[in-house]
């Protein structure tokens, strides 16, 4: 589908010549997508009996009676999250075990069957009002896959997963992403379910119409294709869903992890990783929390490829969040901090030109050589993705231009660390499939 532009095109930082040429109408992001895409990095709490038996992934013929921390502290877990600079939280609310960390009624594999706090406790409860009572958002993980269910394996268990979604949808103030793994393996009967997608999405909708939901493909979020903090270099918030649905039925990884410049809708994606080698606590691994190095890297590389982080920090057998968690979530958002504290851009003169609708060039010029390492550009998305490939050069005072880095798409942040330069101007080029905006800011090396 083409449109014609025929209004003044604006650059980000200023406004260029009007143009009247055809372009490409492409997929744009709704509300709740856009305002979803500004959010960048939330905490993701796998929390359950797997966190008491060194398991991943539990049976679900776990005795409820594992599940007891002894000190749970989940504004504990709000103050971190916020000090570490996230805006949010989404918890495991039922893992593939079955066990609800809320007194549910559809199941009889719940905290209230447990032993904590005399089968008293709901741990959704204790969280989303910390959440609130620390201006973060609240999220929740609850797992189709369920081999606890009696019914699971059964069309009778799709009215319950739907039942189970409205119970959490309902009980627990807003709910900003809604987390749907597509794992879909066998239950307590050894049969599998054929998952009914469009009961569970109209649910959520209903409910929590300002919701996000993830999935292999959406509707409004994609899982990136990997669990490691990676997104590709190229990555369309576009892809193509007809014909796939979550697990495995999904598209192929590297198509998750890139996007398709051909997508027929926008679903951004979302990058999950786990601070710790394995998604739950375990006290094997509490010399295994990765570093500032490899947190910053894995910024670069999600964040910085215009995806939002949901990095994994797993409560301890006490429920709380272990001190070599928060230490490295604190070092983290020192680096982070320091990283980009000047923006070197704001000192700059700055023109942008536009030739057509194919190109944009920012020059930023210094009345002083500054040294940079660091390139950050921001794509407007609010009509859709349109920047395909950039490239930025140092420009000496008679004109020739060093390459200082390039890449492909922008998106809503893209970050590359270069070969540190000095430089008093900078010429950054963006080929452009339609009238889209850029902006750059430019930072110091890392040290
Ligand atoms: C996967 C699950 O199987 C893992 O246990 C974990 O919850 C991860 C985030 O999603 O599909």
């Amino acid at each position: 589908m083409y449109r014609r532009l025929i209004a003044f095109c604006a650059a980000a930082i200023m406004l260029a010549s009007a143009c009247t040429q055809d372009y490409p109408q492409r997929p744009a992001p709704s509300p709740r997508q856009a305002a979803w895409q500004d959010l960048e990095y939330y905490m993701f709490c796998h929390f359950g009996p797997n966190t008491f038996t060194n398991k991943e992934w539990g049976l679900g013929n776990e005795d409820p009676a594992v599940f007891n921390p002894t000190d749970l502290d989940c504004r504990q877990w709000a103050r971190i999250a916020k000090a570490a600079g996230m805006k949010g939280i989404i918890i495991t609310a039922k893992h593939h075990d079955g066990f609800c960390l809320w007194p549910s009624a559809q199941s009889t594999h719940t905290v209230a069957q447990s032993i904590w706090k005399d089968g008293k406790g709901d741990v959704l409860k204790e969280l989303s009002e910390a959440c609130k009572a620390e201006g973060l958002l609240f999220g929740v993980y609850v797992s189709p896959w369920d081999r606890n269910h009696p019914t699971y394996g059964t069309p009778e268990y799709n009215k319950v997963y739907a039942q189970t979604l409205r119970e959490v949808h309902t009980g627990y103030g807003k709910i900003f992403e809604q987390w749907f793994d597509g794992a879909n393996g066998e239950g307590p009967n050894g049969k599998k379910q054929t998952y009914d997608w469009d009961l569970f999405h109209s649910v959520v909708r209903e409910l929590s119409p300002d919701c996000v939901m993830f999935s292999d493909v959406g509707p409004d979020i994609r899982w990136i294709g990997n669990e490691s903090g990676y997104v590709g270099e190229t990555n369309w918030n576009t892809i193509n869903t007809e014909g796939f649905t979550p697990g495995a039925g999904a598209p192929a990884r590297n198509v998750l992890n890139q996007g398709e410049i051909d997508g027929a809708e926008w679903i951004p994606g979302e990058v999950d990783v786990s601070i710790r080698p394995g998604w739950f606590y375990s006290p094997d691994t509490d010399d295994k929390v990765k570093s500032t190095e490899k947190l910053m890297e894995i910024w670069f590389s999600s964040v910085g490829r215009g995806s939002n982080l949901l990095l994994n920090v797993p409560p301890d057998r006490r429920g709380k969040i272990h001190p070599a968690d928060s230490a490295a979530l604190m070092n983290f958002k020192a680096a982070r901090d320091k990283a980009f504290a000047t923006d070197l851009a704001k000192d700059a003169k700055i023109r942008a030109k536009r030739k057509g609708i194919n190109e944009i060039t920012l020059d930023l010029k210094w009345g002083q050589e500054i040294q940079a390492g660091i390139l950050e550009l921001r794509e407007d998305l609010a009509n859709g993705q349109y920047a395909s490939s950039f490239r930025a050069e140092s420009i000496s005072p008679d004109g020739t231009a060093t390459p200082l880095c390039e890449g492909t798409t922008i998106g809503h942040k893209r970050l590359l660390a270069f070969e540190p330069a000095k430089t008093s101007h900078i010429r950054v080029t963006v080929s452009t499939m339609g009238p889209t905006s850029v902006e750059a800011s430019v930072f110091p090396p890392i040290k």
